[in-house]
């Protein structure tokens, strides 16, 4: 049969025939932008390519997943190699062991680690082990910030902040969100406040060490240090969402980057190499509640994955490349730089957050602290914006809320054509 190639367009009128909204993960449909969805053909390095063979330089690298880029030879080989000798089987192998190694090597709070098939899964398994640990229900997030789609996780503040979570969504039951509580993020007073409401009843306190699901918001000086005392002196378990900062701002992550320990971690997304993965770890004495050496049940046919495993640990081992991360945290400086001032000469007003190799652009006039003001930015002008790039052959992600991702094999020539592009695009926007 002759490959018949289609077209875009084709492409989507076909998806959305068969999977609901013709994509299986709503920020993919392009709803928040406008316009539809390309269909990629192929990856390598910093770049995509459609159906219908237009490039683009890539700023989602699959959610922050491939820090390397797209098919980094290195990881290419390892999945490779796993690949030939099976694809999965359910029982113990040594890479898991390996990785697991890796992952405690690189982050001391992690002592035993869990892997899961995704961050969500990750996100619900730690807060289920720090229920079960302190006998508490509540859970304390911040506004702005996304733990996956979990059904605790899916709340948000009811009639004022610090008051019990309402559903975000429908099918989540108001009994669910009702132990979740959520306040500002960078607000230690507000921090406080739930903290002595609720003191006897939180497990918990969940926060992204540097929000990405906001778009980039970094924490406050001392907001992290701050979270780290309150916490102890209440007897809270802290987590660390790290599914995105996790061997993304350094090889130690967040909380190596900003000298803060937390009493559990989640990661996910370059710790796979691209496959599916999740993972949550801590203490041995935490986690040594989790079945099957304790009672705190949680399970996955293919946690683990052979696959997953071999591409993780090739990626964690291209990562110890020296000056790699100082490299990245150049790249995001230049592209920050130049971002600004070509919209300083434009006369857009931007707020540009850069933290190692996560950036967003803001379109505002306004500091954006928390969810609120992220909220307050432009969305709309960012979609026009977006849309602008696109055209030019830069694929920025397809939300106003969520982070730009530079990797390893974004270099000169690259930031080059982004700042040349962003020049043209603000034009139209201005
Ligand atoms: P997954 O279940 O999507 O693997 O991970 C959930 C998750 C948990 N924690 C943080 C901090 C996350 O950012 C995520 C997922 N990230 C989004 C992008 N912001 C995934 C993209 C999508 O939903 O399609």
């Amino acid at each position: 049969m002759r490959f018949v190639k289609m077209s875009n367009a084709a492409c989507w009128k076909e998806a959305q025939r068969y999977l609901v909204g013709g994509v299986n993960s709503p920020v993919r449909s392009f709803r928040a932008v406008g316009g539809n969805p390309f269909f990629v053909d192929r990856g390598k390095g910093p770049y995509l390519w459609d159906v219908e063979g237009n490039r683009y330089l890539d700023y989602v690298c699959s959610w922050g997943a491939l820090i390397l880029g797209h098919n980094n030879p290195t990881v290419l080989a390892a999945a490779k190699r796993a690949l030939a000798r099976g694809t999965t089987f359910g029982t113990p192998t040594t890479g898991e062991t390996a990785l697991a190694k890796a992952i405690t090597q690189a982050v001391p709070s992690m002592e035993q680690v869990r892997f899961v098939s995704s961050g969500t899964e990750a996100v619900m398994s730690a807060v289920r082990l720090a229920r079960a640990a302190t006998g508490r229900r509540k859970i304390l997030k911040f506004d702005g910030a996304y733990h996956g789609h979990s059904d605790a996780l899916l709340a948000q503040a009811g009639s004022g902040m610090a008051t019990l979570g309402i559903p975000a969504t429908p099918g989540v039951p108001p009994a669910v969100t009702q132990e979740t509580i959520t306040v500002p993020f960078n607000d230690l007073e507000a921090v406080k406040r739930a903290v002595r409401l609720y003191r006897k009843e939180l497990a918990c306190l969940l926060v992204e060490p540097v929000v990405a699901n906001s778009g980039v918001i970094p924490p406050a000086s001392g907001f992290l240090a701050g979270l780290r005392r309150l916490t102890r002196e209440a007897g809270i378990l802290l987590i660390f969402d790290e599914v995105i900062t996790g061997f993304r701002l350094g090889y130690g992550g967040a909380q190596k980057r900003f000298g803060v320990r937390p009493d559990l971690t989640l990661l996910g997304k370059v710790i796979g190499g691209g496959f599916p993965i999740g993972a949550y770890g801590g203490s041995k004495k935490l986690m040594r509640l989790v079945a099957p050496a304790g009672s705190v049940y949680q399970a996955g046919t293919l946690a683990g994955h052979p696959v997953a495993m071999a591409a993780g640990l090739a990626a964690l081992q291209a990562l110890r490349r020296p000056r790699l991360y100082a490299q990245l945290e150049e790249k995001g400086r230049i592209l920050r730089d130049g971002l600004i001032r070509h919209a300083d000469e434009a006369g857009v007003p931007v707020a540009v957050h850069q933290v190692g190799s996560l950036l967003t652009l803001f379109f505002t006039d306004r500091p954006v602290r928390n969810g609120d003001d992220a909220r307050a930015a432009d969305a709309r002008r960012y979609a026009r914006y977006f849309r602008g790039m696109l055209k030019r052959g830069i694929y920025l992600p397809p939300s106003a809320f969520e982070a730009w991702f530079i990797s390893a094999a974004h270099g000169t020539r690259e930031l080059k054509m982004t700042l040349k592009a962003h020049q043209a695009a603000l034009k139209e926007i201005a």
